[in-house]
């Protein structure tokens, strides 16, 4: 019976009428429940259709739904398990890996893009949205997977990259073509302005403006064929699209739908706060270039599209949305996520993993800094708004290298620390594959180990240009590069970490594989692996980690992250040492502790006032 509260329309209904009819095992009495819920069908609301909030008692005043209460783990699928011997991770070595997945106890997959692209851009340049790319598989295969996520009781979102598509996608081919090209307006396409003469004392041309790409350069790109200039924010191979013309925002609206039809169960949406531009392109002023990303959000229109497509598309459906928000403030958050805006159920906002980043330069840990943003996130965004707490993805480097410390005494403590953090704190959390392993940057050495075009491009915009030495570019990037979190998974001691049978991988695997692998994690009771499943068990089983009230005792204290979470009588206290020395911690008088729940370095002994917590040791407590 279960299971057909996972139907997504009427007509799935009917299709599993059908198929359970054939299916001689039925006993009797279920088919008569089917009987009966068809016939009841139009009262009882199906999984598609969004639950009206009203019948739903309120937690702590906020609405809950699944999406609020799941806990998220990112497959990048490139460098997650290869199955076919190819140096490339694939759909079917995810499919091989779900049990992997649902014992560590998330509930939510998000996987970055599986289309069929040119991977100028590792898939975030999207040739064919309704196939899926060659090297990753089938739809077959992606048909399989979903399934096997399904029957584990885990829903899967996936990435919708719709701000730009490939220039190899058929609505560029044909929109390069002629400006009376029918898709012409699917992009956007302006005459240059006229520069100085040229070597050959010929008019040259400068791009329509100032705008910079992400990827270094314009974010401009001369086009030979009809002598115009096309807008990429990122890579030259990545035009973006035009979201003023209906006629591309309804080809969105139906691409989603396809894949919701399929049984997918919502969006990550790649930089989706870019797709409204200020059509006259005016130069950015100075000021603006220094964080031209806030420039290129936050459109005249965005909130338009975005409730344009909610009614079209996740109203539709009972959906998960969570929209990667490069340039959109704390204070600019309730406008999307808020839930009477009918826009995104969440947003990424890069405060945090921004914290301690100048451009590609790591500044130092500071941890006020990132307990004030926590803090100003539970101020900012109220009862009818929803956070994420996320701390890695594929863009950023190592988690437990960026944030915690990954020497050899402090790597295993610092990982699970910084889990208990991400799992206990309020908002839906996003896990990156290799963090519950404790996965660690890599070591490179030159500009030949990098895949990133991100690198790549500044390689030659800064390197080549002898504006930063070769070397302190290298330096930096093995703290910052995107590419210390796209190495190979790592999943036992055998040849490439056991993530390809072919002699060479596609990115080096990280060579400290040996010693941080899947197979030792999982087999190891006190891993970072069942650390974090133990964290994700306690979480789904009390819900004061996920609506509780939030409040940290402590701002100031340099080296001590201590906070409670609060939902009527449940009480907790979360004390994290984020320094590799001892601390000796009085706790204020009004906190009286019940009992230690978790505690990441196994401590047990007395509950006292004062907590002696261990360099980077991380403890859970009930509270009276
Ligand atoms: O990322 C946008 C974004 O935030 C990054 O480009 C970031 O600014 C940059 O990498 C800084 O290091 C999204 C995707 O997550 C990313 O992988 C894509 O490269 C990008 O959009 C374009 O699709
Ligand atoms: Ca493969």
């Amino acid at each position: 019976m279960q299971a057909l509260f996972f139907l997504r329309s009427r007509s799935a209904l009917l299709d599993a009428l059908e198929a359970s009819v054939d299916d001689s095992a039925v006993k009797p009495s279920t088919l008569i429940a089917i009987l009966a819920l068809a016939y009841l069908a139009p009262c009882v609301p199906l999984r598609s259709q969004a639950i009206a909030p009203a019948q739903i008692a309120l937690i702590n005043g906020y609405q809950p739904i699944w999406w609020k209460e799941a806990v998220v783990y990112q497959v990048y699928p490139r460098s997650f398990k290869d199955s076919n011997g190819d140096g490339i991770g694939d759909i079917p070595g995810i499919t091989s890996k779900l049990d992997y997945l649902q014992k560590l106890g998330v509930n939510v997959i998000w996987l970055s893009p599986h289309y069929d692209s040119p991977n100028a851009d590792n898939g975030y340049d999207i040739r064919d949205y309704r196939k899926v790319m060659a090297e990753f598989g089938t739809m077959a295969d992606f048909d399989a997977m979903l399934a096997g996520i399904k029957q584990r009781h885990m829903r899967l979102i996936i990435d919708l990259v719709v701000n730009h598509t490939s220039d190899e996608h058929h609505w560029f081919v044909e929109s390069r073509k002629s400006k009376e090209n029918p898709y012409r307006d699917y992009y956007f396409w302006r005459d240059g302005k006229p520069g100085p003469a040229g070597p050959d004392g010929k008019p040259t041309t400068l791009p329509p403006n100032n705008d910079p790409s992400f990827f270094s350069g314009s974010a401009w790109q001369f086009d030979p064929a009809t002598s115009q200039y096309y807008l990429h924010y990122f890579a030259v191979k990545q035009p973006d699209l035009n979201w003023d013309n209906p006629k591309v925002r309804e080809e969105v609206y139906s691409l989603m739908r396809f894949w919701l039809d399929k049984g997918v169960d919502g969006f990550r949406m790649d930089v989706i706060p870019l797709i409204s531009k200020n059509p006259a392109f005016p130069d950015l002023t100075p000021d603006q270039l220094h964080n031209y990303g806030n420039a290129y959000a936050n459109g005249p229109h965005m909130h338009d599209y975005l409730q344009e497509m909610n009614r079209n598309v996740m109203a539709k459906y009972d959906v998960m949305t969570v929209g990667e928000a490069l340039g959109i403030s704390l204070e600019q958050t309730p406008l999307i996520v808020g839930d009477n805006r009918r826009e995104l159920n969440m947003i990424f906002n890069f405060d945090a993993i921004r914290s301690n980043r100048d451009g590609i330069k790591l500044k130092p840990f500071d941890l006020a800094t990132i307990k004030s943003i926590y803090t100003r996130h539970s101020e900012v965004l109220g009862k009818h708004d929803w956070d994420t707490v996320f701390l890695s993805n594929h863009d950023n480097p190592r988690l437990v290298s960026t944030f915690g410390d990954d020497s050899p005494e402090f790597r295993i403590p610092s990982a699970k620390l910084l889990a208990t953090m991400l799992l206990t704190l309020r908002g839906t959390p996003f896990l990156y594959q290799g963090d519950e392993l404790g996965m660690t940057n890599y070591p490179f050495k030159n500009i030949a180990d990098f895949d990133d075009i991100e690198v790549k491009n500044a390689y030659k915009a800064q390197v080549l240009t002898g504006k930063i030495p070769e070397e302190t570019f290298i330096a930096n990037l093995r703290h910052t590069s995107r590419d210390n979190s796209r190495t190979p998974m790592q999943w036992d001691t055998s040849a490439n970490g056991g993530f390809t049978t072919a002699p060479k991988p596609w990115l080096a695997e990280n060579p400290n594989y040996a010693e941080i692998n899947a197979a030792s994690e999982v087999a190891d009771p006190n891993s970072i692996y069942n650390y974090t499943s133990k964290l994700i068990a306690l979480r789904r089983a009390h819900q004061v980690f996920v609506y509780g009230d939030y409040k940290d005792l402590d701002p100031e204290n340099k080296s001590i992250f201590i906070y409670t979470r609060a939902l009527g009588a449940e009480r907790y206290l979360v004390a994290l040492n984020f320094s590799s020395g001892p601390v000796a911690y009085t706790l204020p008088a009004s906190v009286k502790v019940n009992s230690l729940i978790m505690s990441n370095l196994d401590t047990t002994g007395l509950v006292t006032g004062t907590l002696n917590l261990a360099g980077w040791e991380a403890r859970i407590y009930k509270l009276r």
